[in-house]
This record gives C-alpha cells, structure tokens and sequence, in this order.
C-alpha cells in the first residue's frame, strides 16, 4: 500500500473506535442507572499508530494487502472493570449485541501469556456506514480490571522501551508484579463477597424486623391487646440489647404468626 493511501485505509478504524467508545460508554451508563453500580469502569479507545500496523505486519508476515484480515487490532476498544467477575458479565453484554460480531475469543485470564499478561480479547466484526457504502472492519475489545491494566500499561511502556532485550532480572520482576496484581484482583473479589453477603444480611434483618412488628399490631385487630403489649416489650429488649438477637426475633414473630392463625381460626368459627 502506497503511503498516500493511509488517511483512507484508517478512516473506517476511526470511524468504528469512535462509534464503539460511544456504544459501550453509554452502556455503562445506562447499567449504572439500573443497578447500584456498573460492571464497566471507564471505557478507552485507540486506532493503531501506522509504524505498530507496520511492524506487527512484519512480525506476523502479514503482506501489505492484507492487512485488513492479517491485523485484528488496528481498531482497539479497551473495557475497564472493577472487580473479575465483571468481565465475564461485559463478555455476555457484548456476545449479546446486534450491531457486531464475535469472531473469537482470547481468554489471558485463565490462559495468562508467559510475561504475566492477563486480560479477556473478544475480535469483532464492525459494520460501519461510509460515504461509499457498509465497510466491515476487525476491531479488538479488550476487557480487564484496573489492576490488570495497571500492570499491562506499565509492563508495555517498559518492555517497549527494551523491546526484546527486556533483562531477565526485569522479566521475573514484572511477572512477579503481575501475581501480586493478581492477588490484589482476588482479594477485592472476596472482600465484595462478603460485604455483598453483610448487605443481604442486613436486608433479611430488617425484613424479618418489619414482618414482626406488623404482626404484632395485627394482635390488635383481634383484641388481644395485652398479647400486643407483651410482644411488644419482648421485642423493645431485644432491640435495645447492643448484640441484637437474630434467631430470637424469629422466635417471636413464630409466637406472634401461631398466636394469629389461632385468634384468626377463632373468629372464623364464630362466623360459622
Ligand atoms: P500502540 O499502537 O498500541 O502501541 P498517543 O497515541 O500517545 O499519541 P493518545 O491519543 O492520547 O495519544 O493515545 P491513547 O488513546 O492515550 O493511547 C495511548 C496508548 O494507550 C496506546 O499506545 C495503547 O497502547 C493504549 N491504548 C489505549 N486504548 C487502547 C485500546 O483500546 N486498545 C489497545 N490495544 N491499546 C489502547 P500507543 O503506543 O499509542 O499505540
Ligand atoms: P499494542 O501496542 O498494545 O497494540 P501476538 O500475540 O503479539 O503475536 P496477537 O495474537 O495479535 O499477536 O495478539 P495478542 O497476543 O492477542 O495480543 C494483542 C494485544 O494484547 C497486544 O497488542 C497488547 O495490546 C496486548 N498484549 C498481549 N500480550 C501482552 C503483554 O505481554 N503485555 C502487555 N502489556 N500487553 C499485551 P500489540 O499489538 O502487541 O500491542
């Protein structure tokens, strides 16, 4: 390909990393809206520069007219997630889609590369509308966590800098930063597990508070006023004791709902 030509070839790579910025920014937004927080952290984008394009064409024996199949990532999007779990629920959002295509899948999470780099690759094929008609393009949607990018932005500005050469010392030292990386990743993962599960906890804890004091007011409706009364203070020192008692609020609201169904029974065999 002549070098006049460049402005032209790279016009639909721009054209689809503008166009998918926007889909996935705006999909992270509206899940943001939805649910109390998005699976998607922020979003980037990049079309490759002409002298990468140009060596990794070298790299791979790429020949300069088939550039468009031989090199997926011309056009990149890249998906920031906080927590692991988020990327496999991104990779279902996008294999869901109707404006692309997956081609394949590169999973470096379970398959890390040997220098320690993990990130989940999805190669897509994008329909972009040209003054000349529909052009497919290949595009690379990365999707990783912030502190796999943390290690994938420096490891690639440092290994870039010593290209091959990168010292041994240097390699062993980077992959042990991306273990640590990965440690950092799962323990983020099991802290939210659990502050997931407290908050359900605490949920459940209130519903079943709830649920008790309606039906202790439900003791009313059938006269069982000093029953109320009682319940009422059973439960005042639970409530006031600084451990507050799960299990012994059940056991009341199943003294309250026993004593109801009986009061209940009663009224309707006098109804009879
Ligand atoms: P290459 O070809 O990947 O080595 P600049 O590119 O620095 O002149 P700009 O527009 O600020 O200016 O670049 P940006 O968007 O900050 O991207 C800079 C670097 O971030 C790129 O390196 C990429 O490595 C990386 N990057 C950002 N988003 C993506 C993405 O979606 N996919 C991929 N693969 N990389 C991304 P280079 O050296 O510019 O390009
Ligand atoms: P850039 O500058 O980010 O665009 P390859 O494995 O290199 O022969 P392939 O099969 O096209 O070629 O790519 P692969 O392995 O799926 O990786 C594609 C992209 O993933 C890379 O693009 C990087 O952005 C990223 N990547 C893969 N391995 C590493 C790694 O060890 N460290 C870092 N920091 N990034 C990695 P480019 O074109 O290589 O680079």
């Amino acid at each position: 390909m002549d070098g006049r030509d460049w402005g032209t070839f790279l016009q639909p790579y721009e054209q689809a990393v503008e166009e998918l910025k926007v889909k996935f920014k705006t999909m992270r937004s509206e899940l943001k809206k939805r649910e109390e927080y998005a699976p998607i952290e922020f979003v980037t984008g990049r079309i490759k520069k002409i002298s990468s394009i140009l060596e990794k064409a070298k790299r791979l024996q790429v020949p300069m007219d088939q550039l468009e199949t031989g090199i997926e990532d011309i056009a990149g999007i890249r998906i920031m997630c906080q927590f692991v779990e988020d990327i496999r629920r991104v990779a279902v959002y996008i294999r869901a889609r109707k404006d692309l295509k997956v081609l394949f899948e590169k999973d470096y999470i379970t398959n890390y590369k040997e220098s320690g780099y993990r990130s989940f690759h999805m190669i897509v094929e994008y329909p972009v509308q040209t003054a000349l008609g529909q052009k497919n393009v290949l595009a690379e949607i990365q999707i990783r966590t912030l502190a796999m990018n943390f290690w994938a932005t420096i490891e690639h500005s440092l290994s870039y800098k010593y290209r091959e050469s990168l010292p041994e010392e240097i390699r062993l030292r980077l992959k042990k930063a991306a273990e640590a990386a990965n440690t950092l990743d799962n323990e983020m993962s099991s802290i939210r597990e659990e502050i997931l599960e407290a908050q359900k906890q605490f949920e459940d804890n209130s519903n079943i508070t709830s649920q008790l004091l309606k039906a202790i007011h439900q003791l009313y409706f059938y006269h069982l006023v000093n029953e109320a009364i009682d319940y009422q203070e059973r439960f005042n020192e639970i409530w006031q004791n600084p451990d507050q008692d799960v299990e012994a609020i059940k056991e009341l609201l199943g003294e309250v709902k026993a004593l109801l169904s009986l009061a209940k029974r009663g009224v309707e065999e006098q109804d009879v």
